[in-house]
């Protein structure tokens, strides 16, 4: 259900985000998509998550520059959006997840809300992204050996921008991404253009892209110092960040069922879910029914980098009241623990939960 409604005098948000397909998260900018309504391997756009900060910018792509600048770079570089679309084009499908995905389980589990969206399941999707290399576009401005922080700059109010080490950059999969499934970005997702860094949290993934800056320094912004960074007693301070920033996203979940689940006792043969590992790839999943044994869930679908992978078992449930289990498992051999340690934002919850399911 929708939570508090705040009404804006223009939409914040411009894509039709109808209740069957979102959860409102009440802040006028983030939509959590419903996984059951996600469909396959692919989320669309109309059904992909929209976390922002602020309300989605309207830019003018005639006149928009993409400045790549700072102590990093022999020259300072200027490209148009022509520039780019002249550029050799790369696709990738890769999935995209919010730090804050699963936040609402802190609550749950500690009695305490994590500070932030109450997300559940669904600040997650997969999309084919279609662009520049970032290495690519950083060449242009000659990267110098001592560069070490590579920091887009997001467009919007907030300037949204989250400095990632050059390693990350300048790898094959980060790209600047033009295209979402074959569409021009969605103004909500980005346009003209925005970062795809595979198997990172969410916020590395820079939206409205107008500068990249490139320091030969450790570079800070409220996004590694304040947010996105773990801050807990089980975690150090290693300041001026309050806690070591998120990078990876671990490995985690999610049934492709409303939480809680209804479902009809007599149209219920097989549940189907997701499983995601990050920069990995997820090896095995098992499933445990009403607390019963673990068995393997069967994959189906594609199993490419850097994207979920789909699973499904059989279950044909009697009237009444049930739950569900999921536990991933890695290519590294990491698999989904019993519970995580408390962290003040609610970052990373990728423990395993039960999902209540409704039969009638
Ligand atoms: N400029 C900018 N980029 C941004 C954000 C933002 O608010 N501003 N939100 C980040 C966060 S926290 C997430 S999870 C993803 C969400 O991308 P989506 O809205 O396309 O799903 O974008 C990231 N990039
Ligand atoms: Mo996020």
């Amino acid at each position: 259900m929708p939570q508090t409604q705040i009404h804006f005098s223009e939409p914040h948000v411009i894509k039709p985000t109808p209740d069957e397909w979102f959860v409102n998260k009440g802040s006028g900018t983030d939509f959590e998509s419903r996984p059951s309504a996600w469909g396959g391997f692919i989320t669309d756009n109309d059904h992909f998550y929209v976390r922002s900060h602020s309300p989605t910018p309207k830019i003018d792509v005639a006149s928009w520059r993409l400045k790549i600048e700072g102590t990093g770079v022999q020259t300072s570089v200027e490209l148009s959006y022509e520039d780019l679309e002249s550029m050799p084009q790369v696709t990738l499908t890769r999935t995209m997840e919010c730090a804050g995905n699963g936040r609402r389980f802190y609550k749950e589990h500690f009695g305490v809300e994590g500070e932030g969206g109450q997300w559940r399941t669904g600040a997650m999707g997969n999309a084919e992204w279609t662009g520049v290399r970032l290495l690519d576009i950083l060449a242009r401005a000659g990267v110098k050996p001592a560069a070490r922080n590579v920091m887009p700059v997001g467009l919007d109010d907030h300037q949204v921008r989250r400095p990632v080490p050059v390693e990350k950059a300048l790898r094959e999969d980060t790209l600047l991404a033009l295209k979402m499934n074959g569409k021009v970005l969605p103004p909500d997702h980005g346009f003209p253009a925005r970062i795809v860094a595979t198997g990172w949290t969410g916020t590395a993934n820079i939206k409205w892209v107008g500068r990249i800056q490139v320091a030969a320094e450790p570079l800070h912004s409220p996004y590694n110092t304040m947010e996105y960074v773990l801050v807990g007693p089980d975690y150090p301070m290693p300041l001026p960040a309050l806690g070591p920033a998120i990078t990876e996203m671990p490995v985690m979940s999610v049934l492709d069922l409303d939480w809680p689940a209804e479902l009809l006792a007599a149209l219920t043969k097989e549940i189907q879910g997701r499983s995601y590992a990050g920069e990995s790839g997820v090896r095995e999943v098992a499933y445990s029914i009403d607390g019963g044994p673990w068995q393997l869930a069967e994959f189906f679908g594609p199993n490419l980098e850097g994207c979920w992978r789909q699973w499904r078992f059989p279950w044909q449930p009697s009237p009444g009241q049930h739950e569900i289990r999921v536990r991933a498992t890695d290519e590294r051999g990491r698999t989904q623990p019993d519970s995580v340690p408390w962290n003040h934002h609610g970052y990373l919850y990728n423990a395993v939960v039960a999902h209540p399911i409704v039969v009638a």
